[in-house]
C-alpha cells in the first residue's frame, strides 16, 4: 500500500479509538493535564548540564542546542561522501546510555509472530548475512529556525539550522531476515521498535519510551537493523549497540538504542506519530496530518556570515538531497535569487543519500546572498517557501544564505 493511504487508513483508525498503545483518549488525557501548548512542545528538557552526549562536541563542528548537537556546514567542507563520526549530528529525546553490548539481547515479540517472543544476540545478529548502505538520516525538524528567520513564523521544537542530517555508511541485518527468524505470520500489521534510552517526559507527563510504529511493509521492504557505522561499531551516540535504519522517512522512525520490537496485529500507535510528527496548524485537520517521509533540501558547505576575499576565485562547495528520490540537478544563485547556474555534480547522486555539488563564483565587496536549489528525478524541487505547521517539521525552501566580501 501507498505511504499516504496508509497515513490516512491509519488517521481514520486512530479517530475511531481502533488504536493500541497511545489512544486518542490519552492524548486527550494529557493535553488536558498538560495543556495543549506544552503537550505539544518538542523542547529539550533541562538536561543539558547532565552531558546527555557522550562524544566531544567541539565548536569548530557543532552547535549545542539542549540535549542535541547539529553539524556545523563548514566542518564538512573538504570531507569526502559521508559524514565522519566526529562531527555527525545527535538528536536524544534525553541521553544516551551506555549499554553493554556482550549482555545486550533484541526482543522481538507480538500479536503478528506466529509463535512467543524471539531474542537475539549482536553475536546472533552478526552472524546474519549483512548489508552495508550509504543512508541519509536526518531530523523531520531540520531546518526549522528558518520558518521564524526566513519566513516570520513562530513554531516550537529545537531550533536547528540545516544541520540535523548526515549521510554515514550503515552496516547491520535487514529488519526481514530478523523479522522472518523471529517467526513473521501473516497476519502482522505494525512494526514497533522501541529505545533502552531513558523515557521522555515532558510537561510533567511520562511518554514512555522512544518508540514509533513502521508499517509492515515498510519494515520488510529496506529497513536496517545497523551495528556498524562508518566501518566502526556504532558508537553510543548513535544508538549502540543496534539501531534502525530506515532510508527516506523522517529520522524518529530510525530509533536507536534498540531493545525491544513489537510486531503487532493491529494498528499501533505512539505519541511519535500522533502529538508530534504531524502536521498541524491552518489547512490542517484538528487531529493533525501524518507524515512519514523526508523532504528535498540543499546546504552550502559553509556556515552563515561567511566572510571572502573580494575579487579572489572562490570554490563554492555544497550537497543536496531529496526523499524522493536521486537528486537531478542542483542550481545556485549569488545574487539573492536574480540569477541561477547550475553546478557541477562531485561524485555520485546515490538514492536516499545525497549529491555533492560546486560552482566557482568570483565576488565583488560587499554583502550577498547565496542560495541553492535541487530538483530530484521525479521532479520535486525547492519551493520557495515552506508550508507552515506549528511544530516546523518539513522545512523544504530554498534558504538564503547571507556572506560577505572584503
Ligand atoms: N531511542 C531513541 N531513538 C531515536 C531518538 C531518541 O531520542 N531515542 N531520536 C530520533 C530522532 S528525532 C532522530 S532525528 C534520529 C537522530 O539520529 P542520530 O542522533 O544518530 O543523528 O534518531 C532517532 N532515534
Ligand atoms: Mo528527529
Amino acid at each position: 500500500m501507498d505511504e499516504v493511504a496508509y497515513d490516512k487508513l491509519r488517521m481514520r483508525q486512530w479517530q475511531d479509538g481502533r488504536a493500541y498503545g497511545f489512544s486518542r483518549r490519552d492524548l486527550l488525557k494529557l493535553t488536558a493535564v498538560a495543556g495543549l501548548a506544552g503537550a505539544l512542545t518538542e523542547a529539550a528538557p533541562a538536561a543539558a548540564a547532565a552531558g546527555p552526549i557522550v562524544k566531544p562536541l567541539p565548536p569548530d563542528k557543532f552547535k549545542v542546542l539542549g540535549t542535541n548537537a547539529e553539524t556545523l556546514w563548514s566542518s564538512l567542507a573538504g570531507v569526502g561522501y559521508h559524514v565522519p563520526i566526529d562531527r555527525f549530528f545527535v538528536r536524544n529525546h534525553t541521553s544516551t546510555p551506555l549499554i553493554d553490548s556482550a549482555s545486550w539481547s533484541l526482543e522481538v515479540f507480538g500479536a503478528g509472530l506466529r509463535g512467543g517472543p524471539v531474542s537475539f544476540s549482536l553475536r546472533d545478529l552478526q552472524r546474519l548475512p549483512s548489508v552495508t548502505r550509504s543512508v541519509t538520516v536526518e531530523c523531520a525538524g531540520n531546518g526549522r529556525s528558518y520558518f521564524t528567520s526566513q519566513q516570520g513564523q513562530t513554531v516550537s521544537g529545537t531550533a536547528w539550522g540545516l544541520g540535523a542530517v548526515g549521510v554515514a555508511r550503515w552496516r547491520g541485518v535487514r529488519l526481514s531476515t530478523v523479522l522472518r527468524r523471529a517467526g513473521l505470520s501473516s497476519r502482522a500489521v505494525d512494526v514497533q521498535a522501541s529505545g533502552l534510552d531513558p523515557n521522555y517526559v515532558t510537561g510533567d507527563v511520562d511518554l514512555g519510551p522512544v518508540r514509533r510504529p513502521l508499517p509492515v511493509g515498510k519494515a520488510l521492504d529496506d529497513v536496517i537493523l545497523a551495528y556498524e557505522m562508518n566501518g566502526s561499531p556504532l558508537p553510543p551516540d548513535h544508538g549502540a549497540p543496534v539501531r534502525l535504519i530506515v532510508p527516506s522517512w523522517i529520522g524518529i522512525a530510525s530509533i536507536k538504542w534498540v531493545g525491544r520490537i513489537e510486531v503487532s496485529d493491529v494498528p499501533l500507535f505512539s505519541p511519535w506519530n500522533t502529538q508530534f510528527y504531524r502536521f498541524f496548524g491552518p489547512g490542517f485537520p484538528a487531529e493533525g496530518q501524518p507524515f512519514d517521509r523526508q523532504s528535498i533540501k540543499s546546504a552550502f558547505e559553509l556556515d552563515p556570515g561567511a566572510v571572502f576575499t573580494a575579487g579572489s576565485r572562490v570554490r563554492l562547495t555544497g550537497r543536496s538531497w531529496s526523499a524522493g528520490g536521486r537528486v537531478k540537478h542542483v542550481q545556485v544563485s549569488t545574487d539573492g535569487g536574480v540569477s541561477w547556474r547550475h553546478a557541477q555534480p562531485v561524485g555520485p547522486s546515490v538514492d536516499n543519500a545525497w549529491q555533492r555539488w560546486q560552482l566557482d563564483w568570483r565576488p565583488t565587496a560587499g554583502a550577498h546572498v547565496l542560495q541553492a536549489r535541487a530538483t530530484d528525478v521525479r521532479g520535486n524541487s525547492q519551493p520557495a517557501e515552506a508550508r507552515f505547521n506549528t511544530l516546523g517539521y518539513l522545512f523544504d525552501a530554498v534558504v538564503k544564505v547571507p556572506v560577505t566580501a572584503v
